[in-house]
């Protein structure tokens, strides 16, 4: 595997699965894979569980890893071509990244869109000039539209906590007072939409996603609708596609309680976190025995292994 930034690089999904779970029960049996082999953990934004899961993950395969929060501590990059250089930007992102392809053997990168331009985020125009220019294998650590590593934690755990063989499984819009990007929910919805689960997205009216990450979910206005029967509550806020990037309203209603949950079929709730409490998520299920937040996070390790041994095994 050469490049990992959504479902489509990845063959066989529940193979990969597979793999992770074989991971968590056997953390260093392929340590030898990864060594005199260097990880480049790059961010453009900040992070907890991305930059220390993936850092993990990379140690436990044997590898070196370097960190850089280019957003703090990197020259300010400039992305765009044919401009002449004379305003705040020093480095252009082509030097940039051919530079970090030298000192690395695999690329992690997290670079969240503007809001502002949809186009121009829906290029992927970072990410996909990270892919270009660095001449080695590249992870997605959150782009733009996509969080590819988050999903196939997501996966994992909705694989081992199943109790059956199809569950069902609801994404649903959260309240919010920020702009959030959409790569998370984009995300989640084209990995359901090729695991073996009954997928249903909730969102109040004006927060559709983007129609190419839910081909074959069921999508709906009505939480409660939603919700009856489900055995995973998958949370997130998003801002809107149409208008983008605006918060069009702030739907109170649609925070998840206790009460919410009696309709499910004792559904485990999840989020990607971090999570501003009883705002997005009320405190009672977080702090209750339906919340899976901590599990989900802590596969965030086994799935980053998983890409991680794919990439090694390609690069000997
Ligand atoms: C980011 C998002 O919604 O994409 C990162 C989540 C993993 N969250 C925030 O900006 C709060
Ligand atoms: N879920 C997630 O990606 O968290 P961080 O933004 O803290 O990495």
């Amino acid at each position: 595997m050469k490049l990992f930034s959504s479902v489509n690089d990845v063959p066989d999904v529940n193979a990969l699965v597979k793999e992770a779970l074989h991971l968590k029960e056997n953390p260093y049996a392929y340590k030898d894979l990864g060594e005199n082999k260097t990880m480049a953990l790059v961010f453009l934004n900040p992070s907890l569980r991305t930059r220390m899961s993936t850092q993990k993950a990379a140690l436990n395969m044997g590898m070196n890893v370097m960190v850089l929060n280019m957003d703090k501590e990197g020259w300010a990059l400039e992305l765009r071509d044919n401009v002449i250089m004379n305003g705040t930007t020093v480095e252009h992102i082509r030097e940039a990244t051919a530079v970090m392809g030298q000192y690395a053997d695999i690329i992690g990168v997290r670079s969240f869109p503007g809001l502002k331009d949809r186009d121009e985020d829906y290029s992927e125009m970072i990410f996909n000039k990270f892919v270009q220019f660095c001449g080695v294998p590249v992870v997605s650590l959150e782009s733009a539209t996509r969080h590819p590593l988050q999903s196939l934690a997501d996966l994992i755990t909705i694989e081992e906590l199943k109790t059956r063989s199809r569950p069902k499984v609801v994404l649903t819009w959260a309240p919010h007072i920020k702009p959030l990007p959409q790569a998370v929910p984009n995300s989640f919805a084209e990995w359901m939409c090729k695991a073996d689960v009954e997928f249903t997205i909730a969102q109040p009216a004006g927060y559709e996603l983007c129609a190419d990450f839910t081909k074959g979910a069921t999508i709906t206005n009505n939480q409660d609708e939603a919700l009856a029967d489900a055995d995973f509550i998958y949370v997130k806020n998003w801002s809107a596609y149409e208008p983008y990037g605006q918060v069009t309203l702030v739907n109170e209603d649609w925070m998840l309680t206790n009460e919410r949950l009696k309709i499910t079929n004792e559904a485990k709730v999840m989020h990607c976190l971090p999570v501003r409490r009883d705002l997005e998520l009320s405190s009672e299920i977080l702090d209750g025995p339906a919340s899976i937040v901590v599990h989900e996070a802590a596969n965030r390790v086994w799935a980053a292994q998983a890409v991680l041994k794919r990439m090694l095994e390609g690069l000997s």
